[in-house]
């Protein structure tokens, strides 16, 4: 451990909460993200239908398979995204008069150094602070930052989301951004609870910055999750081998196959693993097992799709306030900017 200060990012009673044994990233003190976390995975497995929570699909190769989608020519997601902050970073940062920027997930990707540069141009230093689960992650971010933006302070913090942004100091203001359409993974219990604690671990200076997929052609939404190379169901069925990793249990790519469609009532792109044949699913470490019928579909995977002046208006009742919307020229993707409410 080095014997570092927390630094000013943190409100003064977590200070005491936070340690360094890397220079520039934090994690909560005896906090264990790497537990094993069976009982979850099982109560999962036995609802009905049978699902799975996101964050299983990245491990390494996961996170691999993710980068790769990112450019299939059908996944118009993050090309879309990336286009409108490049054009409107600077915009972005004049209406969000920040001292930090705070960014949930993804530490470092060629879309936030818009806004990181636009934010060293306008008001000279910036303190980054990406909140990342993946430790990796963080230290790849920090390696870049220091090396495209001298001039910035890096505080990477290893925490889930929530554990993060509450710890942040609420008389920093801070530019919170959560970009991808992340929020797309969030089923309708996850959505209010999210948004609930982030505004109020907010302060009266914070803004939000949200990437969000709208609402559009069906063909097109199938399609950007139902690739001609098949990566996307590489990367769903995917998660089964982290889950055999994780519990020892002997789910078989061979034996199952991917199945992705939009359900129009809730405008979301479901992903689905679907059992090729009638087979025995065992969890050696619980001494439990399922039959995994055929045709039986397990859940992998929501993305939900946006209406961005309903998201706007449900953000309200959050105590989120629109302050700008950018687009696309084809309206295809969302970047809001949101103020909290003094
Ligand atoms: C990372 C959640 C935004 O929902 O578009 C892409 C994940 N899954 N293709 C999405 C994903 C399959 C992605 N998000």
């Amino acid at each position: 451990m080095t014997q570092e200060k927390p630094p000013r990012i943190f409100a003064a009673d977590q200070q005491a909460r936070w340690v360094s044994n890397h220079a520039g990233i934090w994690s909560l003190q005896g906090a264990d993200l790497d537990s094993v976390p069976t009982l979850s995975i099982l109560t999962t497995l036995w609802d009905q239908p049978r699902w799975l929570e996101a964050y299983h699909l990245y491990d390494k190769r996961g996170s691999e398979l993710f980068e790769q989608i990112c450019d299939l020519p059908e996944y118009y997601l993050t090309r879309t995204e990336n286009a409108i902050l490049e054009r409107h970073a600077g915009e972005i940062i004049a209406n969000a008069p920040v001292q930090c920027i705070a960014e949930l997930g993804a530490g470092y990707s060629k879309k936030t150094v818009h806004l990181l540069s636009h934010q060293v141009r306008r008001r000279g230093n910036c303190i980054f602070a990406p909140i990342d689960v993946s430790r990796s992650a963080l230290l790849a971010s920090q390696r870049a930052v220091q090396k495209d933006f001298p001039q910035i302070e890096f505080h990477g913090v290893h925490s889930r989301y929530e554990d993060g942004f509450s710890a942040i100091d609420r008389d920093l203001p801070t530019l919170f951004v959560f970009l991808g359409s992340s929020i797309g993974n969030f089923n309708h219990t996850d959505f209010p609870r999210f948004f609930q604690a982030l505004s109020a671990a907010m302060g009266p200076h914070d803004f939000l910055l949200l990437g969000a997929d709208r609402v559009k052609a069906v063909k097109m939404l199938e399609d950007a999750y139902n690739d001609n190379r098949g990566v996307t169901a590489e990367f769903i069925l995917n998660v089964f081998g982290s889950i055999n990793r994780l519990l020892q249990s002997n789910f078989e790519r061979d034996k199952m196959r991917y199945h992705s469609w939009l359900n129009p009532e809730w405008q979301q792109i479901e992903m689905y693993a679907v059992s090729r044949e009638p087979q025995q699913i065992y969890f050696p470490t619980a001494e439990t097992s399922f039959q995994w019928q055929k045709d039986e579909r397990i859940l992998v995977e929501i993305s939900r799709k946006f209406d961005p002046i309903r998201l706007q208006e449900q953000l309200g009742f959050f105590g989120l306030l629109p302050v700008k919307h950018f687009t696309d020229p084809n309206e295809w993707f969302s970047v809001l900017l949101f103020k909290k409410q003094a």
